[in-house]
Formats: C-alpha cells, sequence, structure tokens
C-alpha cells in the first residue's frame, strides 16, 4: 500500500454555511478540491494529526452525482489519515438522519456526510460534504469555523494509492490497514423508527383503508420509505413515488414544497386525492405534510407533533422542552407554555440544536424549513416526522385538516409564511441588507397603518450551554401586536444570493383562522417592501418560492 503526502495549495473559499460546503459539482471536481477539504477536517478533528487508535468514522452521502467517486476518494485519504474503520452504507447510500443514526447506535468518532440536501443535482448541480461529531449531529460552529481556518493553511494531504473499494454488497474488506464495512443503509434506521412509533397502529389505521402517497422525489429516501411505508406498515404498492434515487433526482429540484413538489401537490389537490401526502428533500432530513387538499405548514407541524406527543409510545413521557430556529414562528412557544415546558429560540441550521439535545433540555425541534425531528438522533428527520403524523393520526381519527383546525382554536393561529428570492446578484441582496439595518435607528416607534414598530435587531444567539456566541443570524423588526418581519441571507445556497423574507401574525379568533396565509400578510408584505425596497432593488416583481 503506497502512501503518499501530496502538495497542495489552500482554496480560500472552503467555508461551510448552514448546513456544510456547498459549490457547484465543477467546483468539487477541481483538482485537489475535495481533498484538501477532508484534509482540513482531517487535521481539525485529529489530534497529532492522525486518528486515535481504533477510531471508526460513518461515511454516505445521499447518492447524488459525485456521490460514488467522492467516497472513494475519502476513503483513501481515511486509511492515510490512520482511521481504523469507515462504516459505508450500501452503494455509497445514507440519509443525513440515517447517518446520524448510525454514528450513534456504534458510538463512533464521529460521520462525513455527503449532500447538498435539497439542492438540484447532476453534472451540473450543487454538491456538498459535512462533518457530524460523535452525538450525531453537524460539527458546531466552533469546529466548523477552526476546518475552515485549516483549509485556507493546507499545503498537503494524505491519500494512499488502492483500487476502488466494492461498495454494492454489504460486508467487510481491508484498505491498507482500515477496515471497510459496507452496512444496509435502512436496518439500523427502520428499527429505531419502530422503537418510536405505535406501527401497530398505523397498520391498523392503512388496513382499514386509508390511503397515502409517499414523494421520493427520486432521492435517498425512496429505499427508506420502500421499506417503511410499503413493507413494514402495509401500504399499497405505489404508496411511495419516484422512489428510485437517482444521481439527478430525474432532473428535479428534490425540495418538498409546494413549489418543487409539484406532482405530490397535484395528487393531493386532485379528485380522488388520498388522506395523507408527504415528500422529503434529497438527502431525507425535511419533510412537507399534506392532507387532502390541505397544505401544513411546517411551523405548525411542530407545534402540532409537540402537543400530541405523548400519543407516540417513544415520547409517552412528555417531552424535556422544543427548540425552534429564530425564523421558525412562534406557534411551539404556545404549546411549550401550556406544557409548562422550555421554548429555546436558536439561529438557523440543526447544529445550534445539538447541545440543547445532549444536555437533556429540548426533546423537539423545528424550523420553518420543512425540518422537523427530535432528540432520537442529531438531524432533522423526514420520515421520522411523516411517521410522527400517521400515530397522530392513527390515534385521534381525524383528517389531517382537522387536527390542524382544532389546534388553531385551541391554541391561536400564527399565521405564517416564508418568501425566498433565489439567486439575486450578491450585492443587491448585501445592499438590501444593509439598508434594512440603516433603518434600524429610526424604526421603533414607527407607525405603519395599523402597525407599530416594537424593536429591531440583528439577532445573535449565545449558546446556554457552552457559551458561545453567534451573531449576524438575521435582521428582525417586531411590531406591538406581536407580529414580525425578518430578512435573512441564506447560508445554502450556490448561485449569487437567496434573500428570506418571514412574515408571522396572530389570529386569536378561530372565525377568522381560515383564511389564506397571503391574504392576512398582506400587510405585513407590502411594510416588508416599504422598508427594505424589495422589489425596486431587486428588480423582482414577485417571489421566487412561497410557503
Ligand atoms: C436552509 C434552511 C435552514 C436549514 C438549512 C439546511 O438554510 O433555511 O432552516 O437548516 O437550509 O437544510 P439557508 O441558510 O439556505 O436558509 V438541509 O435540508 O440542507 O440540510
Ligand atoms: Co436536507
Amino acid at each position: 500500500m503506497n502512501l503518499r503526502t501530496v502538495a497542495t495549495t489552500p482554496f480560500n473559499d472552503q467555508k461551510p454555511g448552514t448546513s456544510g460546503l456547498r459549490k457547484k459539482v465543477a467546483v468539487f471536481r477541481t483538482p485537489n478540491y475535495l481533498e484538501n477539504f477532508v484534509q482540513a477536517v482531517f487535521d481539525t478533528i485529529f489530534d497529532d494529526a492522525t486518528a486515535p487508535p481504533g477510531s471508526t468514522l460513518v461515511l454516505g452521502g445521499d447518492g447524488r452525482y459525485y456521490n460514488r467517486e467522492a467516497i472513494q476518494i475519502i476513503l483513501r485519504m481515511a486509511a492515510a489519515n490512520g482511521v481504523a474503520k469507515v462504516l459505508v452504507g450500501q452503494g455509497g447510500i445514507l440519509s443525513t438522519p440515517a447517518a446520524s443514526c448510525v454514528i450513534r447506535k456504534y458510538r463512533t468518532f464521529g460521520g462525513i456526510i455527503l449532500s447538498a440536501s435539497h439542492n438540484p443535482g447532476g453534472p451540473d448541480g450543487d454538491f456538498g460534504i459535512k462533518y457530524n461529531t460523535a452525538n450525531g449531529g453537524p460539527a458546531p460552529e466552533k469546529i466548523t469555523d477552526a476546518i475552515f481556518a485549516c483549509s485556507r493553511a493546507l499545503t498537503s494531504y494524505r491519500i494512499v494509492d488502492a483500487p476502488d473499494v466494492a461498495l454494492d454488497r454489504v460486508g467487510s474488506c481491508t484498505l491498507g490497514d482500515m477496515t471497510v464495512e459496507v452496512i444496509d443503509p435502512v436496518a439500523d434506521y427502520a428499527e429505531l423508527m419502530e422503537s418510536l412509533f405505535d406501527f401497530a397502529a398505523i397498520r391498523a389505521l392503512i388496513a382499514g383503508g386509508f390511503r397515502l402517497c409517499f414523494d421520493a422525489m427520486h432521492a435517498v429516501t425512496g429505499p427508506y420509505a420502500m421499506e417503511i411505508l410499503e413493507r413494514r406498515l402495509g401500504a399499497l404498492g405505489g404508496t411511495v413515488i419516484n422512489g428510485a434515487p437517482l444521481p439527478d433526482f430525474g432532473g428535479g429540484h428534490p425540495d418538498p414544497n409546494l413549489t418543487y413538489a409539484d406532482e405530490l401537490v397535484a395528487i393531493m389537490y386532485g379528485d380522488s386525492a388520498p388522506d395523507f401526502g408527504a415528500a422529503s428533500d434529497g438527502d431525507g432530513d425535511r419533510n412537507m405534510i399534506l392532507g387532502r387538499r390541505f397544505f401544513v405548514n411546517p411551523s405548525d407541524s411542530l407545534a402540532v407533533i409537540a402537543a400530541n406527543a405523548t400519543l407516540a409510545p417513544g415520547y409517552a413521557k412528555g417531552v424535556a422542552g422544543i427548540a425552534r430556529s429564530m425564523p421558525t414562528s412562534a406557534a411551539a412557544d404556545r404549546v411549550a407554555d401550556k406544557l409548562g415546558v422550555l421554548c429555546y429560540e436558536t439561529p438557523t441550521g440543526w447544529k445550534f440544536f445539538g447541545n440543547l439535545m445532549d444536555a437533556g433540555r429540548v426533546t423537539l425541534c423545528g424550523e420553518e424549513s420543512f425540518g422537523t425531528g427530535s432528540s432520537h438522533v442529531r438531524e432533522k428527520d423526514g420520515l421520522w416526522a411523516v411517521l410522527f403524523w400517521l400515530n397522530i393520526l392513527a390515534r385521534r381519527r381525524l383528517s389531517v385538516e382537522e387536527i390542524v383546525h382544532r389546534h388553531w382554536a385551541e391554541f391561536g393561529r400564527n399565521v405564517y409564511s416564508r418568501h425566498d428570492y433565489e439567486a439575486l446578484p450578491s450585492d443587491v441582496a448585501a445592499g438590501l441588507m444593509a439598508h434594512v439595518k440603516e433603518c434600524f435607528g429610526e424604526l421603533p416607534g414607527q407607525r405603519f397603518g395599523n402597525y407599530r414598530v416594537k424593536f429591531c435587531d440583528d439577532f445573535s444567539y449565545t449558546d446556554p450551554i457552552d457559551g458561545s456566541l453567534s451573531t449576524g443570524q438575521g435582521l428582525r423588526i417586531g411590531f406591538e401586536d406581536g407580529s414580525r418581519i425578518v430578512f435573512r441571507l441564506s447560508g445554502t445556497g450556490t448561485e449569487g444570493a437567496t434573500l428570506r423574507l418571514y412574515l408571522e401574525a396572530f389570529e386569536a379568533d378561530p372565525a377568522r383562522q381560515k383564511v389564506d396565509a397571503q391574504v392576512a400578510l398582506a400587510p405585513l408584505i407590502a411594510i416588508a417592501d416599504d422598508i427594505s425596497e424589495l422589489r425596486q432593488r431587486s428588480g423582482r416583481e414577485r417571489p421566487t418560492v412561497i410557503t
């Protein structure tokens, strides 16, 4: 086995964003680009530049274009950096939550996940890589900052020369002194799901004629959904649509929202719509929940799950606390109040939930961006949310719509929407954000129709467990009646800049709760445009995506 130390020059753009390093495939294929980042990860996580004896890593991805090539490179580099063993998903596949599950279950050192999540794939699409720590969660900022610093100073990387490892059959082989164990990517995850939810009740619901449709969007969740929904829960063949993972996701955009999951939306709003519909994203950590002709806003989904948590066996004892990202609506806060537990408000990105879960402070976490999860792993988990909903439906025997309407009647409705303006020129987006910040001085007390500004700030967060400070996490404008507007730049886009505008108002009166969110939020949308000069600066008449 030939171990080589290869001289390299650093790239200066390898800064992990909201969820790891994401770039176009062509960038990742630049000679040494992937190698440099992987060496920066190893140099950061291993003291004395070599893995501690016996250390095991988990490795897998969402199956997108370049997944297999990247896995072979990372395996050869892991062998050269002294890793004892790598657990790889068969075919190089592991959904993000399944990778988190495997990291935790086998008490490994950590894992490397290859995914650009909901971003399109293929030769012209995106690729991504992130490091998860031993708790199964995305590395916290102090580690991602260290990886970035290391990548900028790198002068060489280590790799062994060896033929490709066979990834398509479960079993073990060696690569130099390292063991590569190819594992079934679904088994451990499916077993965990079965331990949390009342599969017998869900099976009975389905056997009684309840119909469902799950859109895997030709991404990683296909095999997981087939095994769990069709095989273990008895859903009819054909329940899972677009179930074969494809390197380019069939040319689609594997983002489970009302715009990109249009095939599922057409089914759920059609004449013979099933009772329940759901979709997941490229790497399986997001979820969209639909009833018959009814969309569940992800912020509401978190609140409904929290309010009904004890119906699922894994949560029968109740929840320790809840956490949500800052832009996520306060619907979950109302449930937490009623349950007598705390609701934490963190910056965007799952990495901020890890410390709270590890400390036992929270059980459930959620983001408005179709992310919901719990302390069963340290990632958001798409199929977990789907199973939680099915468990609730099996026990309550109401429609999805009825469950949400009753929830609003009990807790009030946090009317919510997110408007995304994708691929704006970076300077336009930066200029808009700077302009909003400049307005902060004069905004407090200012009146816009019936709305009076109460406060504005640039959100920052001090982690209650380790005291670390994260600044610049989104511009908030709060009004006296509790409604709010948030402006934030995406940290996952790879083209120009994506601006997200988050809007929230509160409606306590059940008679007025069923109005369309865009109608109810129209005054706030106009105020946001007024303050930020959004339409004029962007030259856009409407957002790219409305949720
Ligand atoms: C987006 C979402 C954020 C989510 C992140 C990763 O980030 O807004 O809530 O955590 O994607 O999701 P941004 O910075 O583009 O707003 V995934 O499914 O990529 O792991
Ligand atoms: Co994702």
